[in-house]
């Protein structure tokens, strides 16, 4: 498969309501779009790294420059026979996993559509639809008690709190009892350290499907010390950024749930090693989200149908997210069901006529 062309542009969508996490606030998405082109065919991806380095180290201007002026220019006009070949290229430069699976999961992209197939069962999913859960940002407890509330009755299968230091242990105990039955998990975003044990214990009280990511980004062993001391099953997120790192996680028992991003993994390559060594464990993934548009969103309910999707993913409507998609498809999900887009690659297609209101930087790039 020839890449003939490329085009990358700097996308910003505004969020209905700002997103609250332990690390910031999000009151925007701004996103490098990625499209490669095949004869007829056009592959999309967009990049999920930060403005500034927050989740991870990643952030757009290095994302940019890299694309702009290593990854680029080293694959367009170059024929790959598969993603693992141009994964190959990608792989000896250091880091920047971010960055290599936005160019990877593109050319997944473009793969599948020049095979006619859809994402999905190139990478051994099935089914036409996931489930999915919602990630709720920080907000006082009766705001959350509301919204919880609300997002139980649309229907989704598990509600993820978001918690920073001072705001966990009383709004968890506060759903909990208003809602004794529904399936319920936290996320800190690495706020927390081993000193915080004795709060970390009290939530075993509340029948929580899993902890995310409490402690720090880059710290799997103090995460297997907090596994040995809690009931509640550690799901890591942050600290997934290789195969390597999900074996040494799996191998230390630091996690018993994994929570799959392609992007923070370095593409589908090695996630879909990290989806099998977890298999292997008896480990249960979940794919998670970044706020994506519907072009990331797409390509995560494609991976969402892999069989050790056992739990539900954190892709729920994109209307909760946008007034306006990118994409012509409407991303709604249904009893907590998202369909998966049909037709072939991610089975979504953009919309030219928002699509440039949307965008701050077009480039191309030719051989
Ligand atoms: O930790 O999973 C996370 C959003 C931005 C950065 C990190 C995370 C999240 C979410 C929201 O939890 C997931 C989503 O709704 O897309
Ligand atoms: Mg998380």
């Amino acid at each position: 498969l020839t890449i003939d062309s490329a085009e990358l542009r700097l996308v910003r969508l505004p969020l209905l309501t700002p997103f609250v996490i332990s690390t910031g606030t999000m009151y925007e998405r701004v996103f490098p779009l990625l499209i490669l082109r095949s004869g007829a065919h056009e592959g999309y991806a967009e990049g999920v790294m930060d403005p500034f380095p927050d989740y991870l180290g990643e952030t757009i201007p290095a994302a940019m420059a890299l694309l702009r002026e290593l990854f680029l220019p080293m694959i367009v006009g170059k024929s790959f026979a598969n993603p693992a070949a141009l994964q190959d290229l990608l792989t000896p430069w250091r880091g920047h996993q971010m960055t290599k699976a936005t160019v990877e999961m593109a050319f997944r992209d473009l793969w599948a559509k020049s095979l006619n197939l859809p994402l999905g069962t190139l990478l051994g999913g099935s089914g036409d639809s996931v489930e999915v859960g919602v990630s709720l940002g920080i907000g006082s407890i009766d705001d959350t008690v509301k919204r919880v509330a609300e997002h139980h009755a649309q229907g989704y299968k598990r509600i993820k709190l978001k918690t920073r230091p001072g705001h966990d242990v009383d709004l968890v105990a506060a759903v909990r009892e208003a809602f004794p039955d529904i399936r319920l998990s936290v996320d800190a975003n690495a706020c927390y350290s081993l000193a915080d044990t004795p709060m970390l214990r009290k939530l075993d009280a509340f029948d929580l499907d899993y902890i995310e990511q409490p402690l720090a980004w880059d710290d799997i062993q103090d995460h297997a010390t907090l596994q040995k001391r809690i009931r509640t099953p550690i799901c890591l997120d942050e600290c997934i950024n290789s195969v390597q790192a999900c074996r040494q996680a799996l191998q230390a028992d630091a996690a018993r749930v994994i929570n799959v991003k392609v992007a923070r993994s370095g593409g589908y390559g090695a996630a879909l090693r990290i989806h099998d060594l977890c298999a292997a464990f008896d480990v249960p993934v979940w794919c998670g989200g970044m706020l994506e548009s519907g072009i990331g969103r797409a390509h995560n309910i494609h991976l969402s149908t892999l069989p050790n999707f056992s739990k539900p993913g954190d892709t729920s409507s994109a209307s909760r997210y946008f007034a306006r998609d990118i994409i012509r498809e409407k991303l709604e999900t249904r009893d907590g069901r998202m369909p998966v887009p049909r037709g072939a690659g991610i089975g979504v297609h953009l919309d030219h006529d928002f699509l440039p209101e949307a965008t701050i930087s077009t480039e191309a790039f030719a051989p």
